[in-house]
């Protein structure tokens, strides 16, 4: 096997490379839901899965996903799942989410030339959604693998006023957007034996201890926000400062709030990536100032408690200067803990490859923390460079730590012992 392996980290890498082609920007990577360079990189997921001998579906939402069946001597095959997701960020990083479905393809296409058929199913997901770019809910797709899609965010609506709805109507996808076509596309738990997820670290950590990999102990729970602050359009030359209803100020007051309150307990993370003031003028006083709250934790509660003081703080600026704020939630994503039996098996590799067992929470969100809902999880991190940076097109991997990934990933595919 190891001479089909020798080179698959370079391989990633250059998959990696042409998927960032298929972009809705000039001059960088966005691939936002549905779009058309989202397709086409739909199209080219699955030309790489049947590629690699797997039998490949699109569902309802989107997912491509790849199948590549147990030896068939196993009568009762039940499924192991892997997979991330291939949407991303505005101007985002090209492994974000990607290597953790390039690294199983390029996995799987080596145990078929090898001719290795494995105890189980191992299915590999393209997740369609998970970053929230288009239409601000996250995690669309493992949502309704997970049978936890809501329907009422079909009614949500991007930057050009087109629905969920409307943009699954015309995507050709199975069923085209029907809620009982996305209900059907969910996965029975009672098939699976465990789902586990490659994914780049997204922060510093690894490269800080010198590592390659790292195994995943749990990843935050997040919670997202849109929130409208009004006020009253006056004169920015004759309005006394005394007697302004300046939306855009109390904003201002508000994001620092969530600065503050988010400094004050460990884990606790709180951001504020997107800001408009919706028609302005250089020389009117904002009548409305839009904003987004990104606010995460190790532990729900102390999440929870950090947005009840967040949303109570919000209301007491909002009436001091006589504004109004509108908070509006995202569903949540709570806190998803890895499960010990699957975590220790890719220790066990480690440790037998004489690399330490290293592990790390995740403070990033990934699709693992949805599957949490109907199956064991666990997640192999790989080491970033750049300082760790992610989210930005400077987010980069070594072909090495690519190709150590890949090895370790089919020692713990050939070792793998299910629960129970
Ligand atoms: O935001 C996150 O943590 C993930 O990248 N969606
Ligand atoms: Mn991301
Ligand atoms: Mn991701």
């Amino acid at each position: 096997m190891s001479q089909t392996t020798a080179s698959l980290g370079q391989a990633i890498l250059d998959h990696a490379d042409q998927l960032a082609r298929f972009s809705d920007m000039e001059g960088g990577l966005t691939c936002a839901y549905l779009t058309p360079a989202h397709r086409a990189a739909q199209d080219q997921l699955a030309q790489w899965m049947e590629a690699a001998g797997m039998a490949v579906r699109i569902d309802a939402i989107g997912n491509v996903i790849g199948r590549y069946a147990a030896d068939p001597a196993v009568t009762d095959a039940r499924v192991l799942m892997t997979g991330s997701h291939f949407d991303t960020v505005r101007n985002g990083g090209r492994y974000d989410g990607r290597l953790g479905i390039l690294l199983p393809i390029a996995v799987v296409d080596a145990l078929n030339r090898a001719g290795i058929r494995l105890p189980y199913h191992f299915e590999v997901v393209g997740f369609a959604e998970e970053e929230g770019l288009r239409f601000k809910t996250s995690f669309l797709a493992s949502s309704v693998l997970a049978d936890r899609f809501d329907p009422a965010l079909l009614a949500r609506v991007d930057a050009d006023g087109i629905t969920l709805a409307e943009a699954l109507a015309i995507s050709g996808l199975p069923g085209a957007g029907d809620p009982q076509a996305l209900r059907a596309a969910a996965l029975d738990p009672a098939t699976l034996l465990g789902f586990v997820e490659v994914h780049i670290e997204q922060g510093p950590v690894l490269l800080h201890h010198d590592l390659p990999l790292g195994v995943v102990t749990q990843i935050a729970g997040s919670s997202r926000f849109q929130v409208r602050v009004e006020g009253q359009a006056s004169h920015a030359g004759t309005t006394p400062m005394g007697m302004r209803k300046d939306a855009a100020a109390g904003a201002a007051e508000m994001i620092l709030l969530v600065e503050e309150r988010c400094a004050a307990a460990p884990t606790l993370v709180g951001t504020v990536g997107q800001l408009q003031v919706p028609n302005g003028s250089s020389n009117v006083i904002p009548a409305a100032c839009t904003f987004s709250m990104d606010i995460r934790a190790g532990a729900d509660d102390i999440r929870e408690a950090a947005i009840a003081d967040i949303v109570a703080g919000i209301e007491r600026i909002a009436a001091r200067r006589g504004l109004s704020a509108q908070v509006e939630r995202v569903p949540p994503v709570n806190n998803a803990p890895c499960a010990r039996w699957l975590m220790d098996q890719f220790g066990a590799v480690l440790k037998k490859r004489g690399m330490e067992a290293f592990e790390l929470p995740s403070g990033a969100g990934h699709d693992a923390m949805m599957m949490h809902r109907i199956t064991d999880v666990a997640m192999l991190f790989v080491r970033c460079g750049n300082g760790g940076i992610s989210h930005n097109p400077l987010e980069t991997i070594t072909a090495e730590d690519a190709q150590l990934a890949a090895e370790v990933f089919v020692d713990f595919l050939r070792h793998f012992q299910p629960l129970g």
